[in-house]
């Protein structure tokens, strides 16, 4: 009962596990009178401060002395003419027509969402984005594109970092005008984990598109074609770079693997320059594809299909580079690498290697090592205030292409079987979500539907069942609800439809809809939702990029800015200071706006009081400030 009641539970069910004192402790939200901004910022600092992060506890911390990022510097506004420019200029068309006529290979930066969402569970700030986007646009104005938003980061943003993901956006865009961002669509399931109506999709890629998002790679997480024509038809209709990405998965060298050959990822390919893309993305979530696949795929999807492709892999295996590399030699014309400081492992192969390894050939990437290697340094010491969110992942692993796990679901795994107690059984989930791959027809699995995968492997394990206990008419299973809803066909139908024993053994009587889900869900009233938010919010004004961060999340949204009305800006503090406080002794800085900066100094923490509150001493722009709060330890 317990193990099951564990696998239900939203939290778990999220992939996100952590304690949040704030979300059970509603009493924090009766504050009577309205609060300066400094003194929020304060008050989250010596909570912090006393009672530590709820996220760091108990986790390995960054070195002592570590000292704060410190990007390179560059001549303010320098941003010369890069791709940004042209969509500016030309529009999406153009900028497929250029692709497709580089012959230096182009490279997206992935490092400001798949990378740290794939090394350091998403948690990465946008402080420590923003401050370096100059340096990517004086100097990297060669990239086709930096992936900065979309997939985790949208929710993480709100729920873990108490920072608003709009603003990172628009904060991104103003400091790369030059450069194409681009971000990652999970189409109808938008940048959540269940299908959403028509409209709200489509009101989501507008403001998506308006705030600052260029490129949008959309993908199903069952490869349905059918179920991305939405969101497709949204990003041309903004007159943005529609990348309709086919997700890689099996193996086309694999006789046995024969439902996903060189002929269906050709179909596909088709049905998407048909539904109107502008390029076609090639999306390899788990880092299955292998160099010499990637050879004959590349080299059929460049004879058979008119638009540019642009590859995204995973370095789970270790053989990523290699991929890349004879993906460029088959004619592809863009493809994803991280920084050299968030690459490798789970993350996009190294993307200063690969500008080495092509330099002084045909596929010469035009980039500058030597700003590469600036920039990658920055992120070294970003990614070190971070060490409470590392997996710990030590080595390659071949074991990837057993299991088939996308790189952002791995690690992420692998903590869950350790908080179930697993651990040591890793070995026993891994060939459980092969068979569980197999049993639901081998599907693609990518968020969402990877996580249904998961949900399922990890039951069966902590149950001690196996596939043919599942597959037995004659055993009683209880389902998570996840695999139940992805049988129903809430999350649309996989290349030829699920099984219909396990349909059955699932449903029993129930009939699923085999259906587009979005066909079946009455459009939102926009309007209405907009009043309903801000009655919740009792009449605080929000615009229509909070009104699209409720549609997607409403709880989520909900309990971010009852949060922000107790801290207000803390995405302004350094990331040192957010996770860990501050010491005695200790001065900080924050820009609240531009131009209004606090310094902030931690003059001393006091004794613990009757009543159990803490009173911390600051200087905030040199006034004293005397800042109570609860000693909860
Ligand atoms: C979260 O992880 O819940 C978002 C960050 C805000 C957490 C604040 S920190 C001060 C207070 N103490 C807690 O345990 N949670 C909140
Ligand atoms: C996401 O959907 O967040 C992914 O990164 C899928 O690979
Ligand atoms: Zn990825």
């Amino acid at each position: 009962a317990f193990v099951e009641n564990l696998l239900k539970h939203p939290t778990f069910l999220s992939n996100e596990y952590t304690t949040k004192f704030i979300d059970e402790t509603p009493a924090l939200f009766n504050f009577k009178k309205r609060r300066d901004r400094g003194t929020k910022v304060l008050t989250y600092i010596a909570d912090i401060s006393v009672n530590g992060h709820p996220e760091t506890q108990g986790r390995p911390k960054p070195p002592a002395g570590m000292k704060p990022p410190r990007p390179p510097h560059v001549p303010a506004g320098l941003a010369p003419f890069g791709t940004k420019n042209l969509l500016d200029e030309k529009g999406p068309q153009a900028v497929a027509d250029w692709m497709k006529a580089q012959r230096r290979l182009l490279l997206t930066d992935t490092t400001m969402r798949d990378g740290h969402q794939s090394l350091l569970a998403t948690r990465m700030r946008s402080i420590d984005m923003i401050k370096i986007a100059p340096a990517y646009a004086a100097n990297l104005p060669q990239l086709f594109s930096v992936e900065c938003w979309g997939g985790a980061t949208f929710d993480v943003a709100y729920r873990f970092l108490q920072e608003c993901p709009w603003q990172r956006l628009r904060d991104l865009r103003t400091r790369m005008p030059n450069l194409l961002t681009q971000m990652l669509l999970r189409a109808s399931n938008g940048v959540g984990y269940t299908n959403y109506p028509d409209n709200v999709v489509q009101e989501f890629v507008r403001q998506a598109a308006e705030t600052g998002i260029d490129v949008f790679r959309v993908f199903d997480s069952l490869n349905w074609v059918e179920n991305m024509r939405v969101a497709m038809d949204a990003v041309v209709e903004n007159d943005r770079v529609c990348e309709a990405a086919i997700c890689y998965t099996g193996d086309i060298l694999d006789p046995d693997r024969a439902k996903y050959d060189l002929k269906y990822y050709v179909g596909m390919a088709k049905e998407l320059e048909a539904a109107g893309a502008h390029v076609l993305g090639l999306k390899d979530m788990a880092g299955l594809l292998k160099p010499s696949a990637a050879r004959a795929l590349f080299k059929a999807l460049k004879e058979e299909v008119g638009l540019p492709i642009h590859f995204h892999t995973h370095d789970t295996s270790g053989i990523a580079g290699a991929t890349v590399l004879a993906a460029a030699e088959a004619g592809v014309d863009a493809a994803d690498a991280a920084m050299d400081a968030f690459s490798g492992g789970t993350s996009q192969p190294c993307l200063g290697s690969i500008v080495e390894a092509l330099a002084h050939s045909e596929r010469d990437t035009g980039l500058d090592i030597a700003s590469i290697r600036e920039i990658s340094h920055y992120w070294e010491a970003v990614r070190t205030q971070y060490s409470a969110f590392e997996s710990g992942l030590q080595a390659p692993a071949s074991e990837v292409y057993l299991h088939e796990m996308p790189g952002g679901q791995f690690t992420n795994l692998k903590a869950q079987a350790r908080s179930l107690g697993l651990e040591e059984r890793w070995p026993e989930v891994a060939q459980a979500y092969a068979d569980v791959n197999r049993m639901f027809g081998d599907i693609v699995k990518v968020t969402p539907s990877s996580k249904v995968v998961g949900d399922m492997a990890l039951m069966m394990v902590s149950q001690g069942l196996n596939r043919a206990d599942v597959e037995d008419p004659e055993t009683d299973v209880a389902f998570p609800d996840s695999v139940i809803d992805m049988m129903r066909g809430n999350l649309g139908q996989p290349p030829g439809g699920f099984p219909q024993s396990i349909v059955k053994k699932v449903l029993k009587t129930e009939k699923p809809n085999n259906e587009r889900p979005g066909k079946h869900l009455a459009p939102v009233d926009l309007a209405a939702a907009h009043k309903k938010l801000a009655e919740e919010l009792e009449g605080l004004k929000t615009d229509t990029e909070d009104l699209n961060g409720y549609l997607m999340y409403p709880k989520v949204f909900l309990d971010y800015m009852g949060r922000h009305r107790i801290y207000g800006p803390v995405r302004t503090l350094p990331t040192k200071t957010f996770f860990y406080g501050m010491e005695p002794g200790e001065e900080i800085s924050a820009e609240i706006d531009p131009g209004k900066t606090l310094e902030i100094r931690l003059q001393a923490i006091g004794e613990t009081g009757e009543d159990g509150d803490v009173k911390v001493f600051f200087e905030l722009n040199g006034q004293p400030r005397v800042i109570r709060v609860p000693n909860r330890l």
